[in-house]
């Protein structure tokens, strides 16, 4: 979509409008207006023509950028949609995108999880996107600014819904312990920083308990949690937004105050999986990693999954 397809939406929003007039308006032919209609149809707006020319009937599901009235300055000023796509991390891996490209896909043939893993990324009941920062990132400051996003998400849903919502070490969302959100953060490093981050991020809005299949127990939506349906497009402006304002005023021990305070499983006996690692989950520590209390001493850690160890 570009900024003839705006004008063509914005002037068949509220009056019909000949395909002459369209045509003297933007300076190009009658066949250049009519492939730009066809296009616009095919990215979901129904539009009806008469011999009196074109009106939009009603507007795209699709979280297209005419659809998102953002008010961000740099987040989403260069935004790629997709219909579908493998994964919109794949996507902004593979090209050099300027700094604060979104990457948006309706849904994704092979969303990614952390370490291999899939991510179900059930058709328009969703939000699955990437954001580029090409940014030079000091290793000391990357568990921070990881979790940023999944902290800017959280207020939005929290905020939206008045559900309570759980931040899961290093960052996934949980509603009533179920998994709403995940985020894959990839990053390019050269010498000792990043020079590109990219957040990938998963949210479950409008899923049903049948859309997750076998994860139905584990994996759940704000629909499912809310009982009712949210706005999709509403909740994406609002979380692209926050994170901007994150980015911009990166305060690393507010990120980590608010994150330990929405911190999932604290005070409760976790285990670290890979590292075998079993004890109290104290907090995060300065540099975004957790605190456990293993062995009657605090211990940190940087990486890993976290699961809840079950008192039998
Ligand atoms: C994550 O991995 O949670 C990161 C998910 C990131 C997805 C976004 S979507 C846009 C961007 N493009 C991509 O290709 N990916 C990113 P991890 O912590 O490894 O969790 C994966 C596990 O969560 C799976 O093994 C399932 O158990 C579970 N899972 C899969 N799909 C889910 C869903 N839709 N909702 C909740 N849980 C899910």
């Amino acid at each position: 979509m570009d900024g003839s397809d705006f004008f063509i939406l914005d002037q068949i929003l509220k009056r019909r409008v000949s395909g002459e007039e369209l045509s003297k308006l933007l300076g190009i032919s009658r066949t250049a207006v009519w492939k730009r209609i066809k296009k616009l149809e095919d990215l979901g707006y129904k539009i009806s023509h008469t011999k009196k020319g074109y009106l939009l009937e009603s507007r795209s599901p699709y979280l297209l950028p005419y659809e998102l009235n953002l008010r961000t300055k740099w987040i989403g000023k260069n935004y790629i949609f997709f219909k579908s796509i493998n994964s919109t991390n794949a996507y902004a891996k593979g090209e050099s995108l300027p700094d604060g490209t979104v990457v948006y896909a309706e849904t994704q043939t092979a969303g990614r999880g952390r370490k291999g893993r899939k991510w179900i990324s059930t058709k328009g009941k969703g939000l699955y996107f990437s954001i580029v920062l090409n940014k030079s990132i000091p290793p000391s400051d990357l568990l921070i600014y990881s979790l940023v996003f999944p902290l800017a998400v959280k207020e939005v849903l929290q905020d939206k819904t008045g559900l309570p919502v759980k931040i899961k070490w290093p960052n996934d969302l949980y509603i009533n312990n179920k998994k709403i959100s995940g985020f894959l953060i990839e990053t390019e490093i050269e010498g000792n920083s990043t020079t590109k981050l990219i957040a990938g991020i998963g949210i479950n809005l409008n899923q049903t308990e049948k859309d997750f299949g076998n994860l139905k127990d584990i994996a759940s939506s704000v629909k499912r949690e809310l009982g009712k349906e949210v706005n999709r497009k509403e909740i994406f402006s609002q979380i692209l937004y926050e994170i901007e304002k994150k980015l911009d005023n990166f305060d690393r021990k507010k990120v980590l105050e608010e994150v330990d305070k929405s911190l999932l499983w604290k005070g409760k006996k976790v285990l670290l999986i890979d590292e075998k690692i079993e004890g109290i989950l104290i907090g995060i520590n300065e540099l975004g990693g957790i605190k456990i209390l293993t062995d009657n001493k605090i211990k940190n850690y940087y990486s890993g999954d976290l699961t809840l160890r079950r008192v039998e």
